[in-house]
């Protein structure tokens, strides 16, 4: 069996990083190892959250597993908490990539033209260094707009626009970057990536469901390695993993006893295994 190794928080309420990417992975038939960053008592968006950052424990995992020979096919990152933490995640990626393996980097600081809360132009910059260790690289247009120092822009840009942010963000050296939350009219939300390997552009679109929620992402960069691990295209997985977002937020849209915090991505569980079956 293919195995994965995430390294995120655990948000204990809050449907986002590694309670999403857990089930999402183990559901698509890849073993899931994690590597928890933080505790919080729900994601950063409630008032009050608590916070045990675990970052002391990083470097001993990676000790043990290293005596222990395990090896992934995947490694994937997401929320990290501090700069001290990126660091320590940058070394594990140097001990743990091998020829053939996937190096995953979703910069997750921020939405909306918005750092998160506890986030700053340091942690951006460690981002940074951290998505030049990524094969491939999946920020939304918020986190693109800070990883490369410029403005961001709430809808008003062309394909060209998008297509030059893609070809500045590989710069870092990464192989591929896949652009979240991209929207050039008022009726399509997708993503929009550039591939280095074969020089060649892609997207998907959806309609855009009228509903914005916090974990989006998450569950798309957890989708999209799981769907390359399981040996589809960079193309091909971005496509499914946008086709599975939307479907999530739709069931959000369509059901009265929605919560505002997370998405119904439950739900919407055969429906990415139905997925990933069909398109085999
Ligand atoms: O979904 C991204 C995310 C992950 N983890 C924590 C967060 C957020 C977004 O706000 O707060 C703790």
């Amino acid at each position: 069996m293919k195995r994965i190794v995430t390294i995120q928080d655990i948000s204990c309420v809050g449907k986002c990083s590694l309670t999403v990417a857990l089930p999402i992975i183990s559901a698509m038939g890849i073993e899931t190892a994690i590597i928890p960053t933080a505790v919080l008592s729900t994601h950063t968006a409630f008032d009050g959250f608590t916070f045990r950052d675990l970052t002391d424990e990083i470097k001993p995992i990676a000790d043990h597993w290293k005596k222990e020979n395990f090896r992934f096919d995947a490694i994937y990152t997401g929320y990290l908490g501090s700069v001290k933490q990126v660091d320590i995640v940058a070394d594990f990626i140097d001990g743990f990539r091998e020829d053939g393996n996937v190096v995953f980097v979703d910069p997750v600081m921020g939405d909306n033209g918005k750092l998160y809360t506890g986030f700053d132009t340091d942690f951006v910059k460690e981002m940074k260094m951290l998505c030049k260790k990524a094969d491939v690289i999946a920020p939304n247009m918020t986190e693109a707009a800070f990883l490369l120092g410029i403005d961001y822009k709430d809808g008003g840009y062309d394909e060209e626009y998008v297509k030059n942010i893609l070809l500045k963000l590989c710069d870092f050296g990464c192989k591929s970057v896949v652009l979240t939350g991209v929207s050039f009219d008022k009726t399509n939300l997708g993503v929009m990536g550039y591939n280095a390997e074969t020089d060649s552009y892609f997207s998907c679109f959806n309609k855009k469901v009228p509903y914005m929620c916090h974990g989006t992402g998450d569950i798309f960069a957890s989708t999209c390695v799981g769907a390359m691990v399981r040996g589809f295209s960079l193309e091909k997985s971005a496509d499914i993993a946008a086709d599975y977002t939307a479907e999530c937020l739709k069931a959000n849209a369509e059901d009265e006893h929605t919560n505002w915090y997370g998405v119904n991505f439950e739900s919407k569980i055969p429906y990415l295994i139905e997925k990933i079956r069909e398109e085999k």
